[in-house]
């Protein structure tokens, strides 16, 4: 025979459980999340766009096609790393963006804006990109210490390791565009 108390017992403890099932189906997407600042990032991808003669997108396997750089660094906080992606001129010659021989004249009214997921934007001289210029390393780098970049700097960060500065260091970046600066009649001809 099943009394009235153990009837308001197992009532109790039906709904205790049910409790735990609902609180765990909602809290799970927020327990999911928790610990994964380690976890990479998504993958990466990069829009090069404005004054290009070919605006793209590179994802993954674009990017893993160009020639890899790997040096040491040390980053904001005086972690040192070993740093791995390709030179920022590589990903924008695949644009049609001059370099060399070509970045002369009126193309010298052309800088970068490089634009990043949290809206943080900065700009760079096309010039201070280009070894025919300058002996200025810029990278955009997709691993650290031999792992993917995390989600908080990647998945694309330019490292650029000659700089007492990090604020050129964009984190998340997500995309390259060429404007370009007034230009007086100077270059009409050009
Ligand atoms: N996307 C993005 N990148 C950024 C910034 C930012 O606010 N957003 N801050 C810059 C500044 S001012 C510095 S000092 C460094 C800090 O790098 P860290 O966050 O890896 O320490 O990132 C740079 N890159
Ligand atoms: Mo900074």
């Amino acid at each position: 025979m099943i009394q009235e108390e153990d009837y308001v017992r197992l009532t109790t403890i039906r709904g205790i459980i049910w409790a735990l099932i609902v609180t765990c189906y909602f809290t799970a997407p927020v327990w999911a999340q928790t610990g994964q600042s380690e976890a990479a990032a998504a993958k990466p991808s990069v829009r090069i766009s404005g004054e290009v003669e070919r605006p793209i997108t590179l994802g993954a396997e674009d990017l893993a096609k160009l020639p890899r750089r790997t040096i040491r660094a040390k980053d904001h906080g005086g972690k040192e790393s070993e740093f791995e992606g390709s030179p920022l001129i590589e990903v924008l010659k695949l644009a049609g963006v001059k370099f060399g021989e070509g970045l002369k004249g009126k193309n010298l009214t052309l800088y970068l804006v490089v634009e990043a997921s949290d809206g943080y934007s900065v700009v760079y001289a096309l010039p201070e990109l280009d070894p025919a210029y300058a002996d200025k390393v810029v990278l955009i780098v997709d691993q650290r210490d031999g792992k993917p970049l995390d989600s908080k700097e990647g998945p694309l960060r330019l490292v650029v390791p000659d700089e007492k500065m990090h604020a050129r260091w964009v984190r998340q970046v997500t995309g390259l565009v060429i404007k370009r600066a007034p230009y007086s009649i100077f270059h009409l001809n050009e």
